[in-house]
């Protein structure tokens, strides 16, 4: 492997599967409990708050019973030891990147532990339940929403990510089924502007044919070794 001094990397539900966290498009995965209209939409949270509100605060909770797996922790070790520029990109809401070691995640795709306000739009660090209705910590109103970005809305950071996208020269696809834009067009973004482009996925991804290079595996014992090799160089 040649040697690399800007690396982005993107994961997806993928990474955190060994973790016991639902993938999305997975059997027996998130979306076939419920419908994604409903519950990844503005309009389903217009048409029944309850029910979204119930849904996030499910799915926060029970991150508290799950931990942070083998790939995690690789890539928290290699923002560690690697000498160039690192941003690692993530689609995921949980925290596991986080509780692995990194120290620096950008959850495109908003994040569990976070409460948006509908009324003053401030961000605030959320760990309790939203569906009583809680006021806002900054304006006080009862209007706080999971700070997840839901079909129809724009991903955080963009202009952060493609402009590193642009400079990068090695981009790192990890557990992510590609069906699911704007991060599925990243590849080819990278690509464009001259990146080598990697994908480690248990199968190969509707995007597998954009790919210089893909390994097929479970992210938990592809990743540890990927950064072994980036490491060695
Ligand atoms: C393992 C493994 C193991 C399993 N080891 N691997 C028509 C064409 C193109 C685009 C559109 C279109 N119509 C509408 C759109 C836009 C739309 C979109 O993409 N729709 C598609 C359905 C086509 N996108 C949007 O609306 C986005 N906003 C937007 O586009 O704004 C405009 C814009 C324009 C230009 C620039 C920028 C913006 C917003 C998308 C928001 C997605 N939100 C969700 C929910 C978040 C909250 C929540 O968690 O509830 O994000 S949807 C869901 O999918 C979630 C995920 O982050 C996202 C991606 O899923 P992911 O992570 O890939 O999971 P899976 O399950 O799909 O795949 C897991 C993979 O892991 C699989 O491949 C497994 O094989 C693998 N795996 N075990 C390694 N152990």
């Amino acid at each position: 492997m040649a040697e690399f001094e800007r690396i982005v990397i993107l994961t997806g539900a993928g990474i955190s599967a060994e973790s016991g966290i639902d993938t999305f498009r997975s059997a027996g995965g998130l979306w076939e409990q419920h419908r994604v209209e409903d519950v990844a939409t503005p309009e389903g949270f217009a048409r029944d708050p309850d029910l979204v509100l119930n849904f996030y605060d499910m799915r926060r909770e029970a991150l508290s019973k799950v931990g942070p797996n083998p790939a995690h922790e690789a890539l928290a070790r290699l923002e560690t030891e690697f000498a160039g520029e690192l941003l690692l990109v993530t689609q995921n809401v949980d925290d596991l990147h986080e509780r692995g070691g990194s120290r620096h995640v950008l959850h495109m795709h908003g994040e569990l532990k976070s409460a948006l306000c509908t009324s003053c739009e401030m961000r605030s660090p959320w760990d309790a339940p939203l569906s009583d209705r809680p006021p806002c910590p900054v304006c006080r109103a009862p209007s706080l929403r999971p700070d997840v970005v839901w079909f129809g809305e724009m991903p955080y950071q963009m202009n952060r990510i493609y402009a590193s996208l642009s400079e990068a020269d090695l981009f790192v696809s990890i557990g992510t089924s590609g069906a699911v834009y704007p991060a599925a067009g990243f590849v080819q973004e990278a690509r464009v502007h001259g990146a080598h482009t990697v994908e480690l996925n248990l199968e190969p991804s509707e995007g597998n044919h954009f790919f210089a290079e893909s390994r097929h595996g479970p992210a938990g014992t592809l990743v540890p070794q990927w950064v072994d090799e980036v490491l060695q160089h």
